[in-house]
């Protein structure tokens, strides 16, 4: 009966430390830095996914986001701001340009053309 009890809470613990593992460990969490001219800028490497994922920026600052992908796999081909009409092919080995101003705090996503890839962006 205890063994049993025990075999459980070692299986719950398992769980939780995969979701753990899976949801929270490959969040990379970066604030945009203001450059001289006064833009914030943010260096995005696409590959397999956006890294960092979580991008924190000022609102009423213009941001540029420097997305460099870093493969060919067709499925990064394409970064889609929904919420911005933003819509840009990213070339492989290159680094594309994103620039806006955002004019409301708040949570936007950004994914690749198919929705597979997924970040955020977080206007405070
Ligand atoms: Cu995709």
């Amino acid at each position: 009966m205890q063994t049993q009890i025990l075999i459980t809470i070692i299986g719950v613990l398992l769980i939780i430390l995969v979701n753990w593992y899976f949801f929270f460990s490959k969040r990379k969490v970066t604030q945009a830095t203001v450059e001289a001219e006064g833009i914030q800028e943010v260096k995005v490497i696409v590959k397999g996914g956006y890294s960092p994922d979580v991008i924190v920026v000022k609102r009423g600052i213009p941001v540029r986001i420097n997305f460099y992908r870093d493969e060919t796999a067709e499925c990064s081909d394409t970064v889609v701001f929904g919420d911005l009409k933003i819509r840009k092919p990213l070339p492989a080995f290159k680094t594309t340009p994103i620039q806006f101003t955002p004019e409301k705090p708040g949570e936007y996503t950004f994914t690749c053309g198919m929705g597979m890839m997924r970040g955020k962006l977080i206007v405070e």
